[in-house]
């Protein structure tokens, strides 16, 4: 009989838990406390075939950060922080180097003006990288992987930046 009630007041918890969501809708996110270079703001960025959470990367601009870029899917990805010219830069380079026979990946690089940051992660890994955002008025900055197809394949989020 304990188990009973134990499932009846599950039962009438999860309802009321229920009824409570459906009542009153999520507030908004709250702003971000900006990072410094003493403290930096820490952000988690997962990467999965083909996609990453979260699916929008909220940034403070000028803030200091410390990414923690972690692969939880199978293949090697990438998080390349940057604008378009950025991005491009990265997808030209790579392809260059696509269907490279097997063995330790080919080095690719690109103009350091060009550059951003760039993130390589193995299968499992983890990999943390600080980061000065750039000041606002820069052009739009999306986090992609250009490991060959992968772009194509829609891995790409945009950064939202945040007022402090
Ligand atoms: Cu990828």
């Amino acid at each position: 009989m304990p188990a009973v009630v134990a499932s009846v007041a599950c039962a009438v918890l999860g309802l009321a838990v229920l009824a409570g969501c459906a009542a009153a809708p999520p507030g908004p996110t709250p702003v971000p406390i900006p990072g410094t270079v003493d403290r930096p703001r820490e952000v988690n960025i997962i990467a999965r075939e083909y996609t990453y959470d979260p699916s929008t990367v909220d940034l403070v601009p000028g803030e200091t950060v410390l990414f923690h870029i972690v692969n939880a899917g199978l293949d090697v990805h990438e998080v390349v922080i940057g604008d378009a010219t950025t991005q491009d830069a990265w997808e030209a380079a790579e392809a260059e180097v696509a269907g490279a026979p097997p063995g330790p990946t080919p080095l690719v690089s690109v103009p350091a003006e060009r550059a951003g940051l760039r993130v390589v992660v193995t299968s499992g890994q983890r990999v943390d990288a600080v980061w000065t955002v750039p000041a606002r008025g820069t052009p739009a900055l999306v986090v992609g992987c250009h490991i060959p197809g992968h772009w194509a394949r829609g891995m790409q989020v945009a950064v939202r930046f945040a007022a402090p």
